[in-house]
């Protein structure tokens, strides 16, 4: 403790209590020990329920199992064609069977079949995509109930969107009375939302958190790390899953060319800066990317200059660099008056703008070609750093 200020004691504390509050470890899926394990998906609509579906079908794939889908959501034709297109996507199997009259009897069938079609394909997880309503009425609590009676399902998911705060934890707790949830997937994390609701649904209905959606893709859900979502509520900043999106985003192999290509001297062209550029845009805003970053403590100077990054101002970057021809691109020094002009008129920037651009890479370059040489990697092996 003699490493924190007596301010950073309190925030460890309170960190801690949170943590502890939402469960120390990303909880696991309950399997069952006679397969089919049964998932059923519970939710208001819009909430994710049939994207989760899918990320879960896909992440129970990659783990090695047979997921099966099924859609009983017999009320909306959308809805099922819907999750058709997520299983093709993903390769996973799907139920689809005969709808028929749409009311709770085929509901019940359909799952009835499915749980058989399971057994019989050798699947031994089914997934159960359900209706969701704008809001919670009596007729689908009932069809949710009957479902539980029916399947007995190992595992009830709630998933619940971390855009809408209370509301998801108000039907969190409806949910949770009428069906005993046995845990919460919090989607839409990767929007703007710090997660807060975390910690209300997780009081109200005791149970865990057990993933998070982080994007529209069917790769985007994340096991639930409770002390990264507390460091995200705090403002902490959450290191741990920027580092594994910067890893995972980057194209690796890509960095590597353009590093090698840099460090050997002149290879380093503007197009290729455009394309650093583009890959740290893939990372997500830059905004959004500082913002994961710590914001107290010796790192409030960070915050302050994320305030001042202008995503803009990327845009504008590379906007100069489309608007130059490939030769230029490749040979900065030909780039005089009057191309600065036409780079300018094309890209909707002024000269001066043109110039900065063309100032910044010429150092960066030298930089580059300098941390090249065999000399720098010795001088940088012999410094003495303060604390190595
Ligand atoms: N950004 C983002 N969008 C999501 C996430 N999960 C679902 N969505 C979107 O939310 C919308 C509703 O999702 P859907 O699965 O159809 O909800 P359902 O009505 O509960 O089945 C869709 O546009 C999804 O692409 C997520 O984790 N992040
Ligand atoms: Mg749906």
């Amino acid at each position: 403790m003699t490493a924190l200020s007596p301010g950073e004691q309190v925030i460890k504390i309170v960190r801690d209590e949170l943590v502890e509050t939402l469960g120390k470890d990303n909880a696991k899926l309950k399997f069952a020990s006679q397969p089919p394990t049964v998932i059923l998906m519970a939710g208001l609509q819009g909430s994710g329920k049939t994207t989760t579906s899918g990320k879960l079908a896909n992440w129970l794939k990659n783990g090695g199992h047979r997921p099966l889908l099924v859609s009983v959501d017999v009320y909306r034709p959308a809805a099922r064609e819907q999750l058709k297109v997520v299983a093709a996507a993903i390769k996973a199997n799907l139920y689809e069977g005969e709808v028929g009259e749409a009311n709770t009897a085929t509901v019940e069938r359909l799952a009835k079949e499915a749980r058989r079609e399971a057994i019989i394909s050798g699947c031994d997880v089914l997934i159960v995509d359900t209706a969701g309503r704008l809001h919670i009425d009596d007729q689908l609590m009932d069809e949710m109930q009957s479902l539980k009676r029916m399947l007995n399902p190992q595992e009830i998911l709630f998933v619940a969107d971390s855009m809408t705060g209370q509301d998801a934890v108000r039907s969190a707790d409806e949910f949770h009375k009428k069906l005993t949830l046995t845990g919460v997937v919090l989607t839409k994390m990767d929007g703007d939302a710090r997660g807060g609701a975390a910690l209300s649904i997780r009081q109200v209905t005791g149970q865990p958190i057990k993933f998070i959606g982080v994007g529209e893709k069917y790769d985007a859900l994340e096991p639930f790390h409770p002390d990264r979502i507390v460091s995200r509520i705090l403002g902490m900043g959450d290191i741990m899953s920027l580092i594994e999106k910067a890893e995972s985003q980057i194209d690796k192999k890509k960095a590597h060319e353009l590093a090698a290509k840099a460090l050997t001297g002149d290879g380093f062209s503007l197009g290729d800066f455009r394309d650093q550029l583009k890959q740290v845009r893939k990372m997500g805003s830059m905004q959004s990317i500082i913002g994961m970053l710590p914001s107290i403590g010796a790192f409030s100077g960070l915050q302050k200059a994320a305030d001042k990054v202008d995503e803009k101002q990327i845009n504008r970057v590379e906007a100069i660099i489309n608007s130059m021809t490939s030769h230029e691109r490749d040979h900065h020094e030909v780039i005089n008056g009057s191309r600065r002009k036409r780079i300018a008129r094309g890209s909707g920037t002024s000269v001066q703008e043109v110039n900065n651009l063309l100032r910044q890479y010429v150092q960066m370059k030298k930089m580059f070609k300098q941390m090249g040489k065999p000399s720098f990697a010795r001088r940088l092996a012999g410094m003495k750093m303060p604390g190595m």
